[in-house]
């Protein structure tokens, strides 16, 4: 009797620790897994350039969406009419490369996925159309790239990497103890604006200074990160972080004073820039410095642990 208890507590325990993100088939909330196509996707009702909404698919960790096949095709049009008003999406393919050639964003050929193409299409109306739409009679359709439109963001379940310590799907945070947060150091230098946006993108927040434990930690983080690799044209010495100048008065972008945020030690004669500069940065040393916000360097990103607060995980049991 006890040793079949046992065997039975293994088996829970067996079955209790495979239960991992990707059995929850969780990706990020405001992506929906949809059953027979092994993938999360989300509609963007924001109408964005075609390059513009593939760049935003990037942000998130996923791809511009395009069907693999007919199956897929009926289930994201299936998804789109039954929660959208619009008519279209964009897709990833295109024929940017060579005119006429039509080609999805990870380069295979629309004839190897799903070329279901209207009646009469592509046309390169005008000579302007190499982008494509998915229509929600699941036919394609060629249009010009610069036409804002909804699209549609996919992320497979082969692709997906929990990153268990930040509980977060992106594997590149790296939890820091102390400080019972994760951070990403971004090597791809950005304005504050885009880098703003981009640490948004992942579900976290360009960083904000609390502590001197906290500024000794990106200070670190800073030393350690391989930024002498990094060619091209941008400020050295400065990194964005998550502060700016409101009203007159400089601010975390959670709202608090920046005295008052539990860390303020600005660099030698700093803010120096008045009116026009009213970005926050952090010195390589760990010293604040007021940037004009289109400069572009490298920024921080911080998350907080368990802020996601998973819908799955109430419905599945915490693991
Ligand atoms: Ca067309
Ligand atoms: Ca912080
Ligand atoms: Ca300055």
């Amino acid at each position: 009797m006890a040793r079949n208890n046992l065997f039975i507590y293994f088996l829970f325990f067996l079955v209790a620790t495979s239960y991992s993100q990707r059995d929850k088939l969780n990706f990020r909330k405001d992506y929906r897994y949809l059953n027979g196509t092994d993938s999360f996707y989300k509609i963007h009702t924001m109408h964005k350039k075609w390059q513009d909404a593939k760049d935003v698919c990037a942000m998130e960790g996923a791809t511009l969406f395009y069907p693999e096949d007919q199956n897929e095709s009926d289930a994201v049009v299936e998804y789109m009419k039954a929660t959208q008003p619009f008519h279209w999406v964009y897709v990833g393919i295109s024929s940017l490369i060579v005119k006429g050639v039509f080609e999805t964003v990870d380069g295979r050929s629309v004839n190897d996925v799903y070329a279901h193409w209207g009646p009469g299409e592509p046309n390169d109306a005008a000579g302007v159309e190499d982008c494509v739409i998915l229509r929600n009679d699941g036919t394609l359709n060629d249009v010009n790239c610069d036409n804002k439109n909804p699209f549609v963001c996919k992320k497979t379940l082969d692709s997906l990497e929990w990153n268990t310590r930040c509980d977060m799907p992106y594997s590149d945070y790296v939890f820091e103890d102390n400080l019972g947060k994760c951070y990403k150091f971004h090597l791809g230098p950005k304005t504050w604006p885009e880098a703003y946006a981009i640490c948004n993108a992942e579900l976290s927040y360009l960083a904000v200074i609390n502590s001197q434990d906290e500024a000794d930690h990106l200070k670190k983080m800073t030393e350690l990160a391989p930024k002498d690799h990094v060619q091209g044209n941008f400020l050295r010495g400065a990194v964005h972080l998550g502060f700016h100048k409101r009203g007159g008065e400089w601010k975390t972008i959670k709202g608090t004073r920046l005295e008052d945020s539990g860390y303020s030690k600005w660099g030698n004669q700093q803010p120096d820039g008045g009116d026009k500069e009213t970005c926050g940065s952090m010195f390589y040393n760990g010293h604040f410095n007021d940037l004009k916000c289109d400069t572009n360097c490298f920024f921080i990103c911080e998350h907080d642990v368990g802020s996601l607060g998973s819908a799955f995980d109430d419905r599945f049991g915490d693991d």
